[in-house]
């Protein structure tokens, strides 16, 4: 049974505080940093309890606020296949949070176990990682004292990235079988992911890349990868301070370029017309890319653009090795998706749309037999079925140029991490497809011109009388509101709008495009008025 003294005991250290409301959301629970406390300690219990339901298979632990603010912090499970925590589980989660008491937790715990069938016999194992802000050491130890308050077996891995951590949970599960991921250290990541490019990319190197690591984790990271690309693909990194203060995330990194529009001004005078560079987030598992035209003008190349080049290499390979007719190629796009993103990839493949958070866009590109996603925000990563894996492994093909297009989509299937969006992995795949197409960044961004477009947030009084329909695109509640978007929709050439309650944030987005840029200002503006 539960070892409830220990529980009670180490409970006691890590007490709840009174007022505050815990919700395990989109990302895990996300709030700021000096509040978690009394969380890591119980989700600590709950990955143990996680593990011992699924017969003692390692579950993760990831301590990270991504892109936000570097006082937050948050942390969120991860599955044994690497994939986000069971959707039934986050509530058994946000009631666990919120229990007032030791007394209520451990009441809490014990209605849990029994309902859920749990084995309290059964071992459990835990890997578990942060990224740099200074609030993880003491979530970290407060997440300890949860293991050992269940006995469970933890494993440190450090201060690592999200798709790292990802990868280890999929790595220690596999370990030993068929479906063996590779090796369960940060070296075995960085040698999977580096051998695959670099047999996609000999030499000679491609032209310099500058990687903007948002001054957190992903440095860490980038400097292990680069490593292994010295004869392949030189890297330059910038916003590398992961020890200076408040420079996390700081005018830098994925979100800034994405939500801006523009170059971190700390690139400035680093980055030169024609030179491509990319920005990580706050945990590595975001990428954007942009670059400077002849004129210095800043061009983005969003989670959108990186669908479209990768899932049309992705198209020519499959077709060049002659399996076209048995390997399915899909896309799964958010409402966040460029309209004219989405008008160039119907028109060539299945495109569907899903509601916001990278469990619905994975589970909805699990349905193809290789599924595309990207958020526009450069979250994503592309993911093979078991069969189309398989098949990609045995297949014999019949001639030269099957067989060269075969080993590289083999390649390109070891380069990608399928557990979850990883800035690093899904930079080393633009990579290989530039370097393939013999693209610059001006000739990926001519695939197709982005409708000039805004997004606003706005701060309600209560963002959940706000719902949604129609993934995430048109509003049901509060009644009536809709139509008025529509109404004002309908003046703008082009025009398309939305608004949704944030997972993350105590807030409202407002998305909208235009035919041109004052235009999609205008109407963003003007249905946040609605909205407020
Ligand atoms: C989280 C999601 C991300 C999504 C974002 C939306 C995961 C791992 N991350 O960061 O996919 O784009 O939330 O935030 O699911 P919002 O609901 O505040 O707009
Ligand atoms: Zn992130």
């Amino acid at each position: 049974s539960l070892p409830i003294d220990d529980i009670r005991r180490l409970s006691d250290l890590h007490p709840k505080p009174q007022g505050i409301s815990y919700q395990y959301g989109t990302a895990g629970f996300r709030t700021l940093g000096k509040v978690l406390d009394s969380v890591l300690f119980r989700v600590g219990v709950l990955a143990a309890l996680r593990s011992k339901k699924l017969d003692g298979k390692t579950i993760g632990v990831m301590v990270t606020a991504s892109h936000n603010p570097e006082p937050d912090n948050g942390v969120k499970l991860v599955d044994p296949r690497g994939e986000m925590l069971e959707t039934s589980w986050e509530s058994h989660a946000t009631v666990l949070a919120n229990t007032s008491s030791t007394d209520e937790f451990i009441s809490a715990l014990q209605d849990f176990i029994k309902t859920t069938d749990i084995d309290i016999s059964k071992p459990a194992k835990v890997v578990y990682a942060r990224d740099t802000r200074p609030s993880g050491p003491a979530l970290v130890a407060a997440l300890e004292d949860g293991l050992k308050a269940t006995g469970a077996e933890g494993r440190n891995a450090g201060v690592t990235t999200t798709p790292i951590l990802h990868y280890l949970v999929r790595t220690i599960n596999t370990k030993g079988t068929k479906q063996s991921y590779g090796v369960d250290t940060e070296e075995g990541y960085y040698t999977k992911l580096s051998s695959a490019f670099n047999k996609l990319v000999g030499r000679p190197p491609r032209p310099p890349l500058v990687i903007d690591c948002a001054n957190g984790v992903g440095a860490l990271a980038a400097r292990g990868l680069s490593r292994y690309l010295v004869n392949s693909l030189p890297v330059q990194l910038e916003n590398t301070a992961i020890d200076t203060p408040g420079a996390l995330n700081n005018s830098c990194g994925a979100d800034f370029v994405k939500v801006n529009q523009k170059l971190p001004p700390s690139l400035t005078d680093v980055l030169h017309p024609g030179q491509r560079a990319c920005s990580l987030d706050g945990d590595a598992d975001r990428l954007i890319y942009f670059y400077l035209d002849e004129r210095s003008q800043f061009h983005l190349l969003d989670g959108d653009k990186i669908t479209t080049v990768v899932a049309s290499f992705i198209v020519e390979l499959v077709k060049a090795v002659g399996l076209d007719e048995r390997l399915k190629v899909g896309v799964v796009q958010t409402a966040y998706a460029n309209g004219n993103s989405t008008k160039y990839l119907s028109e060539r493949l299945p495109v569907k749309c899903v509601p916001t958070g990278v469990k619905h866009l994975h589970h909805a590109a699990e349905k193809y037999d290789i599924g595309v996603y990207f958020e526009a925000n450069g979250h994503g990563t592309v993911v093979f079925s078991q069969p189309a894996q398989d098949l990609i492994f045995s297949h014999q093909p019949s001639t030269p140029t099957q067989s060269t297009a075969l080993v590289h989509l083999q390649n390109v299937l070891n380069v990608i991490n399928q557990t979850v969006g990883d800035a690093l992995s899904d930079m080393l795949l633009v990579e290989a497809v530039l370097a393939h197409k013999s693209y610059g960044g001006a000739e990926w961004d001519s695939l197709y011109t982005d409708l000039p477009n805004r997004l606003v947030k706005v701060v309600v009084p209560d963002r959940n009388i706000f719902k949604t329909e129609d993934a995430e695109r048109r509003l049901v509640r509060p009644g009536g509101l809709q139509t008025k978007i529509d109404e004002l929709v309908n003046v703008y050439t082009g025009g398309r709008s939305f608004v949704r309650p944030s997972g993350t944030e105590d807030v409202v987005r407002v998305y909208a495009e235009a035919a041109s840029r004052p235009q999609a200002d205008e109407l963003a503006f003007r249905v946040a008025g609605l909205v407020y």
